[in-house]
């Protein structure tokens, strides 16, 4: 459709004289027959307008603008409210390049069915085509790419997202090297939903979702699913990672990043807030989901975090639990599929107060005290601006990112795993990424303390084969003159009784701590023949209400937990089937056989 046809306000005629973009954007609305097309520039003058589009068609509900500023409530459709991962495809030429781990289909195949979904799908609809920069602008590490959307309220999540706009047109000039990101509600039915990539073409096309993860392109499709499959081809690592910086009061800065799956608290350990024994330490937040790394020219690892907000759960958030993901929410923010109350402001189970009577759930429907059925959705979530943070790290601007001097991997483990564990050297750390994992519960499956490996937290957004990308992990090794040390932690473990054994929150600092410490060899550990952990003494424990059983029984290695542990993670192996590294197979028998050493057998 021409783009003169637009009626409203925006730019209808494109901001650019990328002849491969304005080619593309031709193309696309060729195939979907949008009554109206606006090119976002990014500009609070057209935030307002969108805005103000949105509360008219009901798309957002505005809030009490006087206790919160700028912030909105998005109610989706209540079958609509997560990602989807038996929906999401790699689209590679053959199916071993999407590997075992990944639903896949021919890219022929996924073409036809979606240009079939997306044939005049945007009749009568608006067009937007939404300009985005994922890093920070500039930055050699940045990657540009174009979401073209029916839906405005991406447009908004993507504002907040991304560095969304002019800035994003800017910076791709005239080179035709960006993603084409084509999203269209469809009629949001799970029928006809999919969330497709096609890593070889840095395309993504999702269709039948307006939910974060499945249609803000930027964040899992472009920054982890297709960023994988990039940096695996360009040298560098995409990863589901917080990025965080210590500062000590001497005024040393380290940073470290960290991979747990979802529901593990990635976004309250980016924003940890040290305890009172702590005086004069401070944590900065660079990231709180995505990190991209790349060895500097001073053979250390930099790190990115690609987004410019936080798309964070709801639930579980309060003053108690993260008071700085609170501050981050009081001005600016989209909240999606969480409680109204009376007086125009949100509610989420979890918060520091009861819901007010006269609280309105996340589908609309008055709640009642006592009732059964949650105010907000389990995945209710909050699009915040990075900028709100009030422990926003300064260098989460600069382009060269900062130096990592540490990794964690973490997991949801009930037992076996030791708060923390130190890895003999590189293999061995990329052995523990590959194999870690989070235990289910029985509500959620009706089996207790099943294991579900999660790879690097990186299951469901690795764009291609699982198997490559440990190689590719194994060969980074050789990039980096100083590589960072790695280690796991368990903030999870409890008692027989099932009580935790640590408090967590703001007292993992003191864990936070000793990994330091360690990567920068200054503290002491006891070698155990599964790792390093701390000895007593080796983690403050001043002024904690912790027992020094439980402090032992928090950081026990029990050998025949851990051959138990090993010989599960065989069952993995083998589903990655050939191209799974020797490297990380010998590593596990290497591991089995010092047990066996240090058990006499
Ligand atoms: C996730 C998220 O699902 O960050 O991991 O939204
Ligand atoms: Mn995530």
């Amino acid at each position: 459709m021409p783009a003169s046809a637009s009626t409203t306000a925006g730019a209808a005629k494109p901001p650019t004289k990328n002849k491969a973009l304005i080619k593309w954007v031709e193309e696309v609305a060729a195939l979907t027959k949008p009554d109206r097309i606006v090119w976002c520039d990014g500009s609070d003058k057209e935030r307002e307008r969108l805005t103000k589009d949105a509360v008219a068609d009901g798309t957002l509900i505005e809030l009490n603008q006087k206790k919160r500023p700028g912030c909105y409530l998005h109610r989706s459709n209540p079958n609509d409210v997560a990602r989807v991962e038996h929906l999401t495809f790699i689209c590679t030429p053959t199916k071993d390049e999407a590997g075992p781990t990944n639903q896949w289909m021919a890219p022929d195949e996924a073409k036809k069915k979606l240009t079939g979904l997306c044939d005049g799908a945007m009749r009568g609809r608006t067009m937007y085509v939404v300009p985005y920069v994922m890093g920070p602008l500039g930055s050699p590490f940045s990657k540009v790419g174009i979401e073209v959307t029916d839906s405005v309220y991406v447009v908004l999540n993507m504002r907040i997202m991304t560095r969304m706009g002019k800035p994003a047109l800017d910076m791709l000039g005239d080179s035709g090297e960006f993603n084409r990101g084509l999203h269209c509600l469809l009629d949001v039915n799970p029928e006809r939903r999919y969330i497709t990539h096609f890593p070889q073409e840095n395309l993504i096309w999702s269709v039948g979702s307006g939910y974060g993860g499945n249609a803000l392109l930027g964040k899992k499709c472009l920054a982890l699913r297709i960023g994988s499959y990039l940096a695996n081809r360009e040298g560098w690592l995409a990863e589901h990672m917080l990025i965080l910086g210590v500062e000590s009061p001497e005024g040393q800065k380290t940073y470290v990043a960290a991979a747990f799956p979802s529901a593990c608290g990635k976004t309250n350990f980016a924003m940890l807030l040290p305890p009172k024994r702590f005086d004069g330490w401070k944590v900065f937040t660079v990231g709180d989901d995505i990190a991209w790394l790349r060895p500097g020219p001073d053979g250390r690892l930099w790190a990115i975090n690609p987004e410019n907000g936080y798309f964070g759960v709801a639930p579980g958030t309060s003053y108690k639990s993260n008071p700085s993901a609170m501050k981050s929410l009081v001005k600016d923010t989209l909240f999606t599929n969480v409680g109204l109350t009376p007086d125009g402001d949100v509610w989420w189970e979890g918060m520091d107060n009861e819901a007010p009577e006269g609280t309105i759930d996340w589908q609309g429907k008055p709640w009642k005290k006592g009732a059964e059925g949650k105010v907000a959705h389990p995945n209710s979530r909050f699009t915040a601006p990075m900028a709100n943070n009030p422990v926003l790290s300064k260098h989460v601007d600069d382009p060269e990112g900062v130096p990592i001097s540490a990794i964690i991997f973490g997991g949801r483990r009930a037992t076996t795993v030791p708060l923390v564990l130190q890895s003999f050297n590189w293999v061995h750390g990329v052995f523990m990424g590959a194999t870690m994992g989070s235990e289910t519960t029985a509500a959620a499956t009706g089996a207790v303390g099943v294991v579900r490996r999660d790879p690097m937290a990186m299951l469901p957004f690795c764009g291609y084969n699982m198997g490559e990308y440990f190689r590719h992990w194994l060969h980074f090794r050789g990039l980096l003159k100083y590589p960072p040390r790695i280690f796991m932690v368990n903030w999870f473990r409890k008692t027989k009784e099932g009580k935790f054994l640590w408090p967590g929150y703001g007292e993992n600092m003191r864990v936070l701590k000793w990994i330091i410490d360690r990567a920068l060899v200054r503290t002491g550990g006891a070698e155990t023949p599964v790792g390093w952990v701390p000895r007593e003494g080796d983690i403050d424990l001043s002024g904690l209400d912790i027992s020094s059983e439980a402090f032992e029984e928090a950081t026990k290695v029990d050998l025949n937990e851990w051959r138990q542990e090993l010989e599960s993670t065989k069952d993995f192996f083998d589903t990655i089937g050939p191209t799974m590294p020797k490297a990380l197979k010998l590593q596990r028998e290497l591991l089995l056989g010092v047990i066996d050493a240090a058990q006499g057998k």
